[in-house]
């Protein structure tokens, strides 16, 4: 190594990186270089806008407080080198980067800490703009909005009420505003809901009051209060989604006990959209595994709702294999069902002569069924699914198959969930792995309805039907599957005994937190308790200072606490006059918050147009951004690049949002994100000691291929990169010691940017050294003078040089970021070695096109030092010439009859008729084909060509 003081002066080194980055980065900063024109409003320009348009997004950020590791801007570089590339192509690019600022991480940081959220918000965000500032990320800035913004959030709130004041019309599959459903309620096109029917006394809206039909019209709306079983955290104080909750029944977050309750809640009738949210998958450019977890997400399953008689009680059962129902030999509640206690009050009272297998150790079915519910009280639904050993109770009391008139016994089990379906099944076990497990445990008879083995177990395939026929016109022998499916219900509709059924897993989003820090609801109650949406006047609904914007958490295990929102505590805010419409009354505030899905289910769209005071996003600016490009194009945002972790939740809700705001005539596209990229994770070592707890990985010495922390031997692991692994490398770092050009390189290099990569920073001096080879292509680092030549390109080097661009290219397009830096370093070599003394002008210049996205900072030094006068990042991507790529010639042997006779050359990519020409033309071989006729050809490409003559 040489001594540092020796080192050249004009040496691309850490520190004239750095220079160098930090003259360009202020250089666009002041020159608003990535500032992007829209066509209307505050941001449009004079100039014309480029008619071809880029919009590229990054996943929303949360601004933690322990800023960023060099994992997170992998997939920021990616699109910064996207959004580059296709400014160089001469599109109009939108790229910024805003803050999912709102959300329980924040407010629980704040509170541990004792700071107000919005100050220790801001402190992150600013703390990680200086992170990514340094990596030189092309961002339109005026963009950046934060969730938590007023200005942001009034929007958020705007949006709740376009869709709080709208229903889903089922008949045309569409939201409409809700002043078009009263004229359809009125004439009775649509009806009164049959539960608020039956309550009212009557199904005619005409005959309801003034309160009657404010509920009727409530019951329709997109988001609507139910008084619903929610999950309750008393250790968070808050309401959690189901998606909060882990498997076993804990919150994902804090890792608190999660009970059941009934509570007032905002809901979101996501479920209207069930259908179109899977069928517009087909319209999307995703990754095939993020739309199947949406797909199983929504889990739409078709199959019949079948009547079961018992005791004059009807058990309705949802069923995907309506076609075997002659093998339903007993059925299945689950015991939450409502009528279990109807049952077993109806039902024999005793278990005299009853196998005793099917009585849970007690002597009559009641205390069997209060036990039993008692056993499983604590289980969550996937432990109750999974569970391979089945258990239940005998109801006492038989059912009746309606097919065949046979009386099969009803128990209870817990395999059967309340939430889904009927919560009630009629049980194949032939045909149905579950129910298999339990017949054979319980004695139960399992009888074949198709034609398959059923000795160890259920036969789950396509078969035809066996021991399928009734006496009442119900045949199903012989038939397959789906054939038997559709005779079966339309034998169950004819006898009044079924319907056709399309069942959803896919449940409402329950839409509200009991939190301080999120989006304050834009809705009041009057002093009976009825809700009411502000209008759009009073808009934003600010959050309230309050005392103490702690929530009151509860012990964790106090199931019966309620929750009390910290918002409630701030008295003068949430008790209000307010004029709306009928005079000056008394209201009373909702002290919920949205959750923090709200704000980034639609920020898409004020990145479009962040400064409208008018409208959340101008219709026209929505059109030019994100509008349908073609006949059929769904419209959306053309690259969006992320974690696949948000492959369901997120890209749900904004999608479910985008579609309300499209039928509703606010954008004009139907999906948020038409592509989708999921970036693979940087990993790293990490290590543990002795008692398996992690130490700090950037102190840990190896000697010997042994691993020491303090003295002591540590093991060494490998995983996600990140504070609980303690192997976090921050990207000042890298930026300190290398550049941000190397980091960006090296983040680019490591890997296909779908897949996850080991990060090791002693690997990072193999970009910087190419970055060094590249800068003295142009630089001599003794004197700092330009040491490129004026001389023409030779055939080598042009062929080196349009091949590099062409295969550059290709790359970008298609995301292939490593192979862009693969074929870079190859060229920069070929150049270095070819051209010791300097190298051609027009060989040097293009390259430093070509890398520009990638290392933007040098590109645009050593672009100046060439001679330009202007930013590299609008000049036009390098061309190639197509004479170039051609491969040389190469030699073929050509045999007559199995013997070479001669060798002709041929283009490499030269086609079969060419290569068969070039054969009977050669001399040596004509002497053997005179006056014969050939019978077969035969060419091996690229190897030799067969005559074969008579
Ligand atoms: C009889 C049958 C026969 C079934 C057969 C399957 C195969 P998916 O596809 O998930 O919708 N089921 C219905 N409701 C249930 C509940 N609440 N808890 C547990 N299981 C329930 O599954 C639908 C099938 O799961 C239904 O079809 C029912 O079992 C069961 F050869 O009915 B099947």
């Amino acid at each position: 190594m040489t001594n540092p003081s020796e080192a050249p002066i004009h040496r691309y080194s850490p520190e004239l990186a750095g220079d160098i980055e930090k003259k360009w980065q202020e250089f666009w900063r002041d020159n608003g270089t990535f500032h992007t024109p829209n066509p209307v409003g505050d941001l449009a320009t004079d100039q014309p806008l480029a008619s071809d348009k880029l919009f590229v997004q990054d996943m929303f950020p949360f601004p933690s407080g322990v800023g960023l590791h060099v994992g997170h801007p992998l997939g920021y570089i990616a699109t910064d080198v996207y959004a580059r590339y296709n400014r160089m192509l001469g599109k109009n690019v939108l790229h910024t980067l805003g803050y999912d600022a709102f959300g329980l991480p924040a407010e629980q940081y704040a509170i541990q800490t004792g700071t107000h959220p919005a100050v220790k918000t801001q402190e992150s965000i600013d703390n990680m703009e200086r992170q990514l500032n340094r990596l030189g990320l092309g961002h339109d800035k005026r963009r950046a909005i934060a969730t938590t913004d007023v200005e942001y959030y009034r929007w958020t709130q705007w949006i709740f009420l376009q869709i709080f004041n709208a229903w889903f019309d089922e008949e045309i599959q569409k939201a409409r505003h809700i002043d078009e459903l009263i004229p359809l309620l009125t004439s009775g096109e649509r009806e009164v809901p049959a539960d608020l029917a039956a309550e009212f006394g009557t199904a005619d809206f005409n005959a309801l009051d003034r309160v009657q039909q404010a509920d009727v019209i409530d019951a329709y709306r997109l988001v609507y209060y139910s008084d619903s079983v929610v999950n309750w955290c008393p250790g968070l104080g808050t309401v959690l989604a189901n998606e909060e909750v882990t498997a076993d029944g804990k919150s994902e977050r804090g890792n608190f006990p999660v009970f059941r309750k009934r509570l007032g809640q905002w809901v979101m009738r996501i479920t209207a959209y069930s259908d179109r949210l899977i069928d517009d998958l087909e319209l999307l450019d995703w990754p095939e595994k993020v739309k199947s977890m949406q797909r199983n997400w929504i889990g739409r399953s078709t199959g019949a709702e079948v009547d079961f008689d018992c005791l004059g009680h009807t058990l309705r059962v949802f069923t995907t294999r309506p076609d075997t129902l002659f093998g339903a030999t007993y059925m299945v509640l689950a015991p939450e069902h409502e009528l279990v206690d109807t049952l077993v009050d109806a039902g024999t009272g005793t278990y005299d002569g009853v196998d005793t297998r099917w009585t849970y150790g007690e002597n009559s079915p009641a205390a069997a069924v209060a036990a039993y519910r008692q056993a499983i009280a604590a289980k969550s639904d996937l432990e109750r699914q999974e569970n391979k050993d089945k258990t239940g109770v005998f109801l006492g009391a038989y059912a009746t198959n309606p097919v065949n008139g046979a009386k099969i016994p009803v128990f209870i089990a817990d395999y059967v969930l309340t939430g889904y379906g009927t919560g009630a099944i009629m049980s194949v076990p032939a045909h149905d792995t579950r129910d298999y497990e339990f017949a054979q445990e319980f004695g139960l008879p399992i009888i074949p309805v198709l034609d398959g083995d059923i000795s160890e177990e259920a036969f789950v395939g396509d078969a035809p039907h066996i021991n399928s026929a009734n006496d009442a016109g119900l045949n199903l022998n012989g038939m397959g599957k789906q054939e038997a499916i559709d005779a079966a219900i339309a034998w169950l509709v004819d006898n009044n005994l079924g319907n056709k059924k399309i069942q959803y897993k896919l449940r409402d989003w329950l839409f509200a937190r009991q939190r301080y820090w999120g989006e304050p609801f834009p809705v009041v109650y009057d002093e009976d308790g009825i809700p009411h949406a502000l209008p759009e006047s009073m808009l934003p609904v600010e959050l309230p200072e309050v005392p103490d914007y702690k929530p009151a958490a509860f012990d964790p295990e106090d199931a019966d606490s309620e929750p009390q929102p910290p918002l409630a505590k701030a008295t003068d805010w949430v008790n209000v006059e307010l004029d709306l419409g009928d005079g000056v009354k008394k209201y009373r505030r909702d002290t919920n918050v949205m959750p923090q899905w709200a704000g980034s289910s639609w920020y898409q769209l004020r990145y479009i147009d962040p400064t409208n005071t008018d409208t959340f996003c101008d219709l026209d600016n929505e059109k030019y951004w994100t509008g349908p490009q073609f006949e059929g194009d769904c419209g959306g945002v053309d690259l969006y690049v992320g974690g696949v972790e948000h492959a369901v939740l997120h890209l749900l809700y904004s999608r479910f949002w985008h579609k309300v705001l499209f039928d509703l005539g606010f954008v004009s596209s139907c999906e948020p994100y038409r592509r989708l990229f999921n970036q693979g994770y940087i990993q790293a070592f990490a290590y543990t000691d002795a008692r398996g707890v992690y130490v700090p990985a950037a102190e840990v010495e190896e000697k010997d291929g042994k691993f020491y922390y303090q003295g002591e031997e540590v093991n060494q692991e490998y995983g996600k990169m990140g504070k609980s692994l303690k192997n976090s490398v921050s990207p000042d770092e890298i930026c300190d010691n290398f550049g941000a050009d190397t980091l960006r390189v090296y983040e680019m290099a490591m890997g296909p940017l779908d897949t996850s990569r080991p990060w090791a920073t002693k690997d990072v001096v193999g970009a910087q050294r190419f970055l060094q080879r590249l800068w003295r292509l142009v630089v001599d680092e003794s004197t700092g003078a330009v040491v490129v030549t004026d001389d023409a390109l030779d055939d080598a080097t042009n062929k080196a040089l349009h091949r590099t661009i062409a295969g550059v290219k290709d790359d970008y397009e298609n995301l292939r970021l490593n192979t862009v830096v693969a074929k870079a370093i190859e060229y920069v070599n070929f150049l270095t070695k070819q051209f010791p003394a300097g190298a051609p002008r027009a060989a040097v210049r293009p390259l430093v096109q070509l890398i520009a996205p990638v290392a933007p900072h040098i590109a645009e030094e050593l672009w100046t030092r060439l001679g330009g006068t202007e930013t590299i990042t609008f000049q036009p991507f390098p061309a190639f010439e197509e004479k170039w790529l051609k491969d040389d010639e190469i030699e073929l042997p050509v045999q007559v009859n199995g013997k070479v006779r001669g060798r002709i050359m041929v283009a490499a990519d030269a086609d079969q008729d060419t290569i068969v020409a070039a054969a009977l033309a050669d001399e040596g071989v004509q002497v053997h084909t005179d006056g014969k006729t050939v019978i077969k050809q035969i060419v091996v490409p690229g190897r030799m060509v067969n005559l074969v003559v008579k």
